[in-house]
């Protein structure tokens, strides 16, 4: 029988050795960034992680199984592919169950790095409560991951085309840390700051490993998240930025999109609003969140 979830020779050689390994997730690769760009992030990202002391886990879902780690074959194929599923817990079993490609949202990622015994992922951001939310009731379930799945998830927040301050309520009241890595302002993904004070500030990777292993000690379940601001030289400021939000939303409602089309819609438009500024930014936080989430895995696999 063939496992359903299948690590890499190189992720199976790391966990067995007790290596530091960093999940990464697909649905960044296949809906939140252009071909190809898309796979120069994703390369730049796995090296930036071994650089850093640990093995990279790209999560998805081909050929019936749930890959954690890819080769650079398949992260190209990914890349280019079409019809890709856009997998979350309600779904990833069927991506698994009909054979098709599909890639793993933070939701999806966090399932498949805690099956593989993965303890840190990194990503850009979160999904969370859609400003429209009273109406449309589209709320993420990448909030209910963290509630459940005992994964640390390092993110510039929630991405800003959300209420943050809705998404940050829900996850206090699902008992979600919200870790602000050295910023007393979490950060909003393209911007530095929200407006929102951070819960826990934290400044360095060796205190978020003692937290986490504290919260296992007190039999405290569930996932985490580490809010890390993006390098200063790459924000973009909250005036410009929301504008360009602003439009991006009328947009999205007058094509009346919406659901799982909703986020890569509106991360579209505002790269084409900002003649791909807001992509530049975007991969510039993916890659220093790898690096911080790569410095906790080594923190964690040293204590
Ligand atoms: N971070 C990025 N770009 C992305 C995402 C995260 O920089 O495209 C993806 C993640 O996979 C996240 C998803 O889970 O956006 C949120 O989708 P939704 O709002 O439909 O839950
Ligand atoms: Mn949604």
């Amino acid at each position: 029988m063939t496992p359903i979830v299948r690590p890499s020779p190189a992720v199976a050689a790391a966990l067995a050795e007790s290596r530091p390994v960093v999940a990464l997730e697909s649905t960044i690769i296949t809906h939140g960034m252009p071909w190809p760009d898309n796979l120069a992030m994703a390369r730049g990202v796995e090296s930036l992680v071994r650089e850093n002391g640990a093995e990279p886990a790209t999560i998805v879902v081909m050929d019936g199984e749930v890959r954690v780690g890819l080769d650079d074959g398949d992260l190209e194929k990914l890349a280019q592919a079409r019809d890709v599923l856009k997998l979350s817990r309600a779904d990833l079993a069927y991506g698994v169950s009909s054979g098709r490609t599909g890639s793993t949202t933070v939701a999806a990622t966090m399932i498949g790095a805690h099956l593989a015994g993965i303890r840190v992922f990194a990503t850009g951001g979160i999904g969370g409560v859609h400003r429209d939310a009273e109406t449309s009731f589209d709320i993420s379930a990448d909030l209910d991951e963290l509630a459940r799945t005992p994964v640390i998830v390092v993110s510039a927040g929630a991405k800003a085309i959300l209420d943050l301050k809705k998404t940050f309520e829900v996850l206090e009241t699902k008992g979600v840390p919200v870790v602000g890595y050295g910023c007393d302002e979490l950060p909003a993904f393209w911007s530095r700051d929200s407006g929102i004070a951070t819960p826990i500030r934290l400044d360095s990777p060796e205190a978020i490993a003692r937290f986490q292993a504290t919260r296992e000690a007190l039999g405290i379940d569930g996932g985490m998240l580490v809010a890390n601001p993006l390098p200063q030289e790459h924000e973009i400021d909250s005036a410009t930025i929301g504008s360009w939000i602003g439009q991006a939303l009328a947009d999205a409602s007058s094509n009346a999109i919406s659901g799982k089309a909703a986020t890569p819609y509106l991360l579209k438009r505002i790269f084409e609003l900002s003649q791909g500024r807001s992509l530049a930014s975007n991969i510039e936080l993916v890659r220093s969140n790898a690096r911080l989430a790569s410095a906790i895995a080594v923190a964690l696999a040293s204590r």
